[in-house]
């Protein structure tokens, strides 16, 4: 789990083997394009994928344990460190394969590292920053006197951004990755950097858990990876049982761009604030008092939980599952469900001033929201917590009947959480509801919103012999009536049946 990222000289250990000649050619055309760029030829690339998320939609900042695997599309930056000489200040340029849509950009480093980001306009190059900035940071704690090198960089992309498949991540690891390696820093271990990441990304976009990072960074080939938050980062991966029919996850866009810097971080993090909010009432009403956590704003449902099972309240035997099977009981006792809290109502039950708790929980990130459904918001977390581990369990121990009894297990549990998502939560899109309507129509076993939502990707377990048929009703009912001329190319990106990929890596090219 702490082992450092791998540096590999070959894509064959990176890649499957179908994969391999269009990923070489790939490989090859961004050292081409480097050296006509930049005069010399890269170093080093490193490299980092998107996820999908299986089980554990927006319980990573609620610190609950979530499942999500890689997926082979991924962020790759060639790199040539430029060293510093004495106390100049270096330059980093960062260049796109595809320069029309990502303008390149350069920014200078100053002797302490320090690394202006202007988090209010939209510029990719700020993901490259935050990486960047994170890996200066941990360098300079480890060494007071440390200044970084400067940097050229080229970046290729293949992660569809605002799709909840965690572009953003794999951006962020794969640029913080590249630094520490230009630095010097060839033994990089994975969970510092997924550390450094999870903060870092928080610097740029929303007050985000953990998960994409995690996942980015822990994944191996082949596996889901299953991330737990407390009490501390912890990645395990989780082999899939080899059953007959297989077990497929079929991963479809929606094209609804959940696009972080409009409507949809607002609503991140307004969920966020809600979910803290939720467990400041619950341990105010108790009177327990909340230990700070990883939590995006020090505090977390996950902490209550922990909170309550250390006072002399509770059953200290109980199994992780009676324990959140208490929590759900307990949020029924305490926390109204119809019209939502206002401002005034949760000050005063946290005794405080309404200022204060803006002050404490709705800075960093303003929030509009008049109300706060915390009863919902607190049921769907610990519901879906619970979905995770029966989930997991049923990957662990399957039951022998796959076709019979395991796939469509697994597949309820997945239509569980859509539900959850789409009428507790509120955080799915009438498209993606759509979407997953259309495939169980046409034989999937279950499926569901992933990733942020209100909008972006939903996953779908299915038989194997029906991928194609579900691929032609989503073409046919979903696709063609949105966009009639929608080209074959889009149809092809718009719809993927992605094998569990390979987390972070360095590529050697010296
Ligand atoms: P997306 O928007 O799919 O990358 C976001 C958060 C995750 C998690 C999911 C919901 C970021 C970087 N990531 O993922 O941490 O909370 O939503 O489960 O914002
Ligand atoms: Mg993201």
């Amino acid at each position: 789990m702490n082992e450092p990222v791998p540096v590999v000289k070959n894509l064959e250990d990176l890649y499957p083997k179908d994969a391999l000649e269009s990923q070489r050619a790939r490989f090859e055309h961004l050292k081409i394009r480097f050296s006509e760029l930049y005069g010399r030829s890269p170093q080093f690339i490193a490299r980092s994928p998107g996820r999908v998320n299986l089980i554990g939609e927006h319980i990573d900042y609620s610190l609950y344990e979530v499942l999500p695997m890689a997926i082979a599309a991924d962020v790759l930056i060639a790199v040539s460190p430029v060293p510093r000489k004495n106390q100049e200040e270096v330059k980093v340029q960062v260049e796109n394969l595809n320069p029309h849509k990502f303008k390149s950009g350069e920014f200078s480093v100053q002797k302490d590292g320090n690394v202006e980001i202007d988090a209010s306009t939209l510029q990719w190059t700020n993901y490259f920053k935050a990486g960047f900035s994170g890996a200066v940071d941990l360098l300079r704690k480890q060494n007071s006197c440390f200044s970084s090198c400067g940097m050229q960089v080229l970046i290729d992309g293949t992660v569809p951004a605002g799709g909840g498949l965690s572009s953003s991540a794999a951006f962020v690891c794969a640029s913080a990755l590249a630094t520490l390696r230009a630095n010097g820093s060839d033994k990089v271990p994975k969970k510092e950097l997924v550390e450094l990441a999870i903060v870092s990304e928080r610097s740029v976009g929303v007050n985000s858990g953990g998960m994409d990072q995690a996942a980015s960074v822990f994944s191996v080939r082949g596996d889901a990876v299953s991330i737990s938050f407390s009490p501390e980062l912890y990645a395990e991966a989780l082999p899939f049982p080899k059953t007959d029919p297989p077990i497929t996850f079929m991963i479809a866009q929606s094209f609804i761009a959940a696009d972080k810097h409009v409507a949809a971080p607002e609503q991140y993090n307004l969920r966020v604030v809600e979910c803290t909010l939720a467990a400041e009432v619950l341990a105010a009403k108790l009177r327990l008092k909340l230990k700070t956590d990883s939590g995006p704003l020090g505090s977390s449902l996950r902490g209550f939980q922990n909170a309550y099972y250390e006072s002399e309240k509770a059953d200290q035997r109980s199994s992780a599952e009676e324990q959140i099977g208490v929590m759900l009981s307990l949020i029924d006792k305490l926390l109204d469900n119809s019209e939502g809290y206002t401002r005034e109502e949760i000050a005063s039950t946290l005794s405080m001033s309404v200022e204060a708790l803006e002050r404490r929980f709705m800075t960093k990130f303003p929030i509009r929201a008049e109300r706060f459904h915390l009863g919902l918001r607190a049921r769907h977390v610990f519901t879906e917590a619970l979905r995770v581990q029966a989930f997991k369990q049923l990957l662990l121990n399957p039951p022998a009947d796959a076709d019979t009894v395991l796939l469509p297990r697994l597949g309820d549990i997945l239509n569980e959480s859509h539900t959850s998502s789409r009428d507790v939560y509120v955080h799915s899109c009438p498209e993606i509801d759509e979407m997953c309507e259309i495939a169980r129509e046409a034989g999937s076993y279950g499926g569901r919103v992933t990733g942020a939502g209100w909008g972006g990707c939903s996953v779908h377990l299915v038989p194997k012999d029906r991928v194609e048929a579900i691929e032609a009703a989503w073409e046919e009912k979903y696709y063609r009536r949105r966009e009639p001329d929608i080209t074959k190319e889009k149809l092809a990106e718009a719809v993927v049946v992605s094998e569990p990929g390979h987390g972070s890596m360095i590529i050697d090219l010296s």
